[in-house]
C-alpha cells in the first residue's frame, strides 16, 4: 500500500491528523494495534480547550459535541474547607468544554469511512523503516500476514509506550522526565456530579478531583501511593475517601453508585526532543506526557496536530518546506509551557510524603495568595483555557 502520510496510532492525535489531511485532499492511512472497541473503551480526558474543539468544528464533526458537551466557565481549587473559585470566563473571556475523550474519539472513528480515512485495526508488530530517507515505510502483521505501507512521511501518534519514539535515531534525541511518587485512582459512575464545576482539592489525606462527563455521569479521582492497585479499593471505600477529601459542602452532595470503570494512572512529566528527525514525526503522548492535573494531555495532542497538519498541507500543496522544518520547535514551545503549568498545579494540589513542614506552609501560602490575588487567578485561568497557538 502507498500513501502520503502513514500514521501509527488511532488515538485522538492520529485521528485528528488523518481527518485534517483527508479534508485537504491528501492521502493518509492509520495503523492501530488495538481493535476499535478497545480504543473506544478507554476512559481518559474530559476537559477540552478551544484548540481541540476548533479542530472538530473545522472538520464539520462538532454536531454531537456541541449538543452534548457542557461549557464550563470556571473551576475551583479547594484548600481543606476553603473553596477558591477560578472564574475563567471573567478572567479570560473564554471557557472549556466538558466532553469525554471517548466521545470525541468515537465521532472521529465513525466519520472515517465516509471521509476516506483508512484505519487498519489490530495491526501487530508495527515497525518503522528508512525513517531518515525520503521513502520511509511501515511494516506490520495482521492475521499472521505481513503488510507494508510506503509513505513520504511517517507520524508516530502511538502514545507513550508506542514504537515510534524508539525508532528515533539514538544520536538525535534527548528526554526530560519527572516521575511523581503517586498515581490517580479514578472512578466513573452514572450519578449526578456533586457540583456544577470541577473541584481540585488539596486535603491532608491527599489530592482529590470531582469531575464529570454529563449531568448524569461523574468522574472522581483520588491521589494514591505508587504500587496500589484498583482491586485494593472496593467501591464503598473509594467513595468514603472521595468524600473525606472534598470540602464538606461538596462532600455532602456526592451521590454514590456502582463503578462503571475504576483504574489507576501513574503521574509523569516527560518530553522527548526533537519531535522530528528525517521523515519521522512525533505527536501527542508519543512525544510528551503531562500529569493530568492541568487537563492538558489531549489538548497538547491537538495543538501538535494543528501545527503538523498545516505543515504537511503546505508541503504537499504549495511545495513549501519551511513549516515542516519548523514543526518541532513550534510544537515544543507550547509543550513546555503546558509542562510547566501541569507541574505547577500538581505540586500545588498534591500531598508529598517527604514534604517538610516548610514545604507544606509554602503550599498553603501559595493557595492563600491565589485566593487573594486576581492576577494570580488570571495566570491560572489563562493557562487552564489554553495558551494561544
Ligand atoms: P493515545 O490516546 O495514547 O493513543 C495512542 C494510540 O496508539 C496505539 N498504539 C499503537 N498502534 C500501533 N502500533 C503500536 N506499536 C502502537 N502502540 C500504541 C494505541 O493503542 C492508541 O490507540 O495518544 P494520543 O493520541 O497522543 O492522545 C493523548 C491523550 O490520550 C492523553 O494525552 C490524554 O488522555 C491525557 N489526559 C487528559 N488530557 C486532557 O487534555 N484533558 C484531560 O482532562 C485529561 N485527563 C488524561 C486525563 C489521561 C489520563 N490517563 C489515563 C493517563 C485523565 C487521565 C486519568
Ligand atoms: C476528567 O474528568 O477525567 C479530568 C478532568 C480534569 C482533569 C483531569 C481529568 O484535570
Amino acid at each position: 500500500m502507498k500513501t502520503q502520510v502513514a500514521i501509527i496510532g488511532s488515538g485522538p492525535a492520529g485521528l485528528m491528523l488523518g481527518h485534517l489531511l483527508r479534508q485537504a485532499g491528501l492521502d493518509a492511512v492509520i495503523v492501530e494495534r488495538q481493535s476499535a472497541a478497545h480504543v473506544l473503551s478507554r476512559i481518559r480526558a474530559g476537559v477540552l480547550e478551544t484548540v481541540t474543539t476548533e479542530i472538530l468544528e473545522d472538520l464539520d464533526l462538532a454536531e454531537r459535541m456541541n449538543a452534548e458537551g457542557i461549557p464550563h466557565h470556571g473551576f475551583n481549587l479547594a484548600d481543606g474547607e476553603r473553596l477558591i473559585h477560578i472564574d475563567i470566563k471573567a478572567l479570560t473571556g473564554k471557557h472549556v468544554l466538558i466532553y469525554g475523550q471517548t466521545e470525541l474519539t468515537k465521532d472521529l472513528i465513525d466519520a472515517a469511512p465516509k471521509r476516506g480515512l483508512e484505519i487498519i485495526w489490530e495491526a501487530d508488530a508495527a515497525a518503522l523503516h528508512d525513517t531518515q530517507s525520503d521513502a520511509p515505510f511501515i511494516t506490520y502483521t495482521k492475521g499472521g500476514v505481513s503488510h507494508q505501507v510506503d509513505a513520504r512521511f511517517i507520524v508516530g501518534c502511538d502514545g507513550f509506550h508506542g514504537a515510534s519514539r524508539k525508532a528515533m535515531p539514538p544520536c538525535v534525541g534527548r528526554q526530560y522526565e519527572k516521575i511523581y511518587p503517586f498515581g490517580w485512582l479514578g472512578i466513573l459512575a452514572d450519578v449526578p456530579p456533586c457540583d456544577q464545576e470541577l473541584i481540585y482539592a488539596n486535603h491532608e489525606r491527599g489530592f482529590s478531583l470531582a469531575s464529570m462527563r454529563s449531568a448524569t455521569r461523574s468522574r472522581y479521582y483520588i491521589q494514591v501511593p505508587l504500587g496500589e492497585k484498583a482491586e485494593d479499593w472496593p467501591t464503598g471505600k473509594l467513595w468514603d475517601e472521595v468524600c473525606a477529601r472534598l470540602p464538606p459542602a461538596a462532600a455532602k452532595k456526592v451521590t454514590r453508585g456502582p463503578a462503571l470503570e475504576k483504574s489507576i494512572a501513574p503521574l509523569r512529566s516527560f518530553v522527548f526532543e526533537p519531535m522530528q528527525s528525517g521523515s519521522l514525526f512525533l505527536a501527542g503522548d508519543a512525544a510528551h506526557i503531562v500529569p493530568p492535573t492541568g487537563a492538558k494531555g489531549l489538548n497538547l495532542a491537538a495543538s501538535d496536530i494543528r501545527y503538523l497538519s498545516r505543515a504537511f498541507i503546505a508541503w504537499f500543496k504549495k511545495n513549501d518546506q519551511d513549516a515542516v522544518a519548523r514543526y518541532s520547535e513550534q510544537a515544543l514551545s507550547r509543550v513546555w509551557k503546558s509542562e510547566r503549568f501541569s507541574w505547577q498545579l500538581t505540586m500545588l494540589m498534591h500531598r508529598f510524603s517527604e514534604d517538610s513542614s516548610f514545604d507544606r506552609r509554602v503550599q498553603a501560602a501559595e493557595l492563600d495568595y491565589i485566593a487573594s490575588s486576581e492576577t494570580a487567578r488570571r495566570a491560572i485561568a489563562e493557562n487552564y483555557v489554553g495558551l494561544p497557538l
